[in-house]
């Protein structure tokens, strides 16, 4: 070890506890006070116990084992590029859902059906293989979660994905035309122009990346002229449908539960390219979508323009052009300081849009946006009802049964709790009311927070879960780039509990906390899905075609239909495999040595490979997933003649 790296070389022993504590406060240091360091991995110990003086039940997170956690949390994983489930209270998780990420762990972005759904380049690449995923939610009926799917963005290449519940994988990604910085994402809670369809119609999209429209080497240098787009994508067909030129650029994006509006706060409404200019406003702006004028001016189509090469209708939602309220398509609605977030109450009432470089959280009635859009209310800032002072950076906002709102305070590393009755009335001239509850420091600087199924009008007042940025000294060292952490909250009582430090891997941006008996998953596939599957062994075959050969070959505990299979040096080899087992997890991997091929299949499940064999000799191809007792045996050979 050189000297240098010994100074700053981390080890558990050596922290000094002060070190540890000086970015603790008192309310965290009861926490953990004999607790060693994760108070949820304490054995059954309530407060008394460990001399923990909150009153903390920490038996609450206990999920001991064999038995199962009460609520699934859907996370996005940010610049990994996948969504990952996890058990709560128990913080295990279960799964990464690869979607924009290559996983050889199920062989995403390798097999051949993986491929079509991320999309390929003509020479059969991958088109792209990263992204970013930052906003998970989930489809609705009625306003409740429906368990059918998820739906997550990827920032980087502007691309929208869904994820099908019953079998927790992608199954559709689209690119957004026009669109860079594919932010904020919300599904629908019922269809906004026909009100007997109570279930998800549509998704949509936010644009925070201002550009050239199109990006063909127009204004370039000319920032005043790039746009940003607001897209709304058909939820089945997956296609997009149309999309809203605005001014200023788009944030978070949120829907109303009578599916009429939907909202994107923006923190950009300067239009500027460097920081300093983005943060000149004193006011920002929380701009409405009037859905159903929107559709009926497409439908009309009038006042419809294309972008570039794209196909899509788009209609212009700048402030210019929608200044009367009673055909405006847009409304926007002054808000303090580039908010960050915005988030519906699940009463159905009101859209939060937190400061960020404002210490408030602003209020905004539904109600009254739509009486704006009827020409009822004066100015678009009327439509403000509540607005109170809750602290240092606020950002996003969960919500309970109790009429009380939960934001992260990135700055002051705390959340609070506000009552939103409360914070009306203050706006309305009552001084003495009290409007903030209380408050919890977290470890560190949370981003996003969210109540168990908060935003659904199920909202139960369980749990808060803070996805926090940072978890400096909560964890053992583990090399310069830490985890992070989300730490789960209990908000049953009046004051808000930190009952786990969960880790994370970074950098989840967004969860959601879904009630268990919402999901209901298959157990196995369904073999008649896969068109080339073939369902019985003695179908096995090689079929060759000049220089294609495809590989017809079935799995079934703990051998591979063919023992070996010959193919010819320099030709193009198609594996398709089909999983006879039927028991559900008894899936197979295949890897072929020296050929860089992975993937698994599924019971009943199909799945194929494509690939040039370009080595001649013999390699061995096994199952990678431990099976069966006879797992190591599973194997078959590729032999490639010269
Ligand atoms: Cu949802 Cu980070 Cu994309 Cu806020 S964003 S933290
Ligand atoms: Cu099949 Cu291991």
């Amino acid at each position: 070890m050189d000297k240098e790296t010994q100074q700053t070389a981390q080890n558990v022993d050596s922290l000094p506890d002060q070190g540890r504590r000086r970015f603790l406060n008192t309310a965290a240091l009861v926490g953990v006070a004999g607790a060693g360091i994760s108070a949820g991995l304490l054995p059954n110990a309530a407060g008394a116990a460990t001399g923990d003086k909150s009153g903390a039940d920490f038996g609450k997170v206990e999920v001991h084992p064999g038995q199962l956690d009460e609520y699934y949390s859907f996370s996005s994983g940010g610049h990994s590029g996948d969504v990952r489930v996890y058990g709560l209270p128990s913080g295990r998780q279960f799964k990464s859902i690869p979607v924009f990420n290559m996983d050889a762990l199920v062989g995403w972005g390798l097999t051949n059906e993986s491929k079509a759904v991320i999309g390929t380049k003509p020479d059969g690449s991958l088109k792209y293989n990263c992204g970013d995923t930052h906003h998970v939610h989930q489809s609705y009926t009625n306003g409740t979660y429906n368990g059918k799917y998820s739906f997550v963005n990827d920032k980087i290449n502007c691309r929208l994905a869904r994820i099908r519940l019953d079998t927790f994988e992608c199954d559709k990604i689209i690119e957004l035309p026009n669109v860079q910085g594919f932010h904020g994402v919300f599904p629908d809670k019922r269809d906004p122009v026909d009100e007997k369809i109570n279930h998800t119609t549509r998704v949509f999209c936010g644009m925070e990346f201002r550009a050239p429209l199109p990006n063909d080497g127009r204004d370039m240098h000319d920032v005043k002229k790039y746009g940003a787009l607001f897209t709304c994508v058909d939820a089945e067909s997956m296609k997009v449908k149309w999309q809203v030129r605005i001014s200023g650029n788009c944030d978070l994006v949120a829907t109303s539960y009578d599916g009429k509006l939907v909202a994107t706060n923006q923190y950009d409404t300067e239009e500027g390219a460097t920081y300093a200019d983005m943060m000149a406003n004193e006011m920002d702006a929380c701009c409405f979508f009037n859905v159903a004028r929107i559709e009926a001016m497409i439908k009309a189509g009038k006042n419809t323009f294309t972008i570039g090469d794209s196909k899509v209708p788009v209609v212009d939602g700048r402030p210019a052009a929608n200044k009367d309220p009673k055909t405006a398509i847009t409304c926007y609605v002054p808000v303090p300081k580039s908010p960050h977030g915005v988030n519906a109450s699940p009463d159905g009432k009101y859209f939060v849009c937190s400061g960020k470089l404002s210490p408030t959280a602003t209020v905004i009635e539904l109600a009254l946006v739509q009486k704006w859009f009827n020409g009822e209310v004066k100015t678009p800032r009327d439509c403000v009802v509540g607005e109170p002072e809750i602290g240092l950076g606020p950002l996003h906002t969960g919500f309970d049964n109790k009429g009380n709102a939960y934001t992260t305070l990135f700055l002051d590393s705390q959340i609070v709790k506000w009552n939103v009755a409360a914070a009306i009335a203050q706006f309305k001239g009552d001084k003495k009311v009290k409007v903030v509850q209380d408050r919890v420091d977290v470890h560190y600087q949370p981003g996003h927070g969210f109540t168990s199924m908060g935003e659904t009008k199920e909202a139960d007042g369980k749990w808060f879960l803070s996805d926090n940025k940072f978890s400096k000294d909560r964890f053992l060292p583990h090399g310069p780039l830490h985890c992070e952490s989300a730490q789960l909250i209990d908000i049953t009582g009046d004051k808000m509990v930190v009952l786990a430090d969960h880790t994370t891997l970074s950098e989840p941006h967004d969860s959601i906390i879904v009630r268990r008996d919402i999901i209901k998953t298959r157990q196995i596939y369904d073999l008649n899905e896969f068109p080339h599957a073939i369902k019985d062994a003695k179908d096995s075959r090689i079929e060759r075609k000049g220089k294609k050969v495809t590989i017809h070959l079935t799995s079934a505990a703990p051998a591979f239909s063919m023992t070996e299979f010959k193919v010819k040096l320099g030709d193009e080899v198609t594996i398709i495999l089909t999983n006879l087992d039927k028991v559900d997890d008894l899936s197979h991997g295949f890897a072929i040595e020296k050929y860089n091929i992975n993937f698994v299949v599924n019971p009943q499940q199909t799945q194929s490979v494509t690939f040039k064999a370009d080595k001649p000799g013999v390699f061995w191809c096994y199952c990678t997933n431990f099976c069966h007792a006879l797992h190591l045996e599973m194997r078959s050979r590729m032999i490639v003649e010269k």
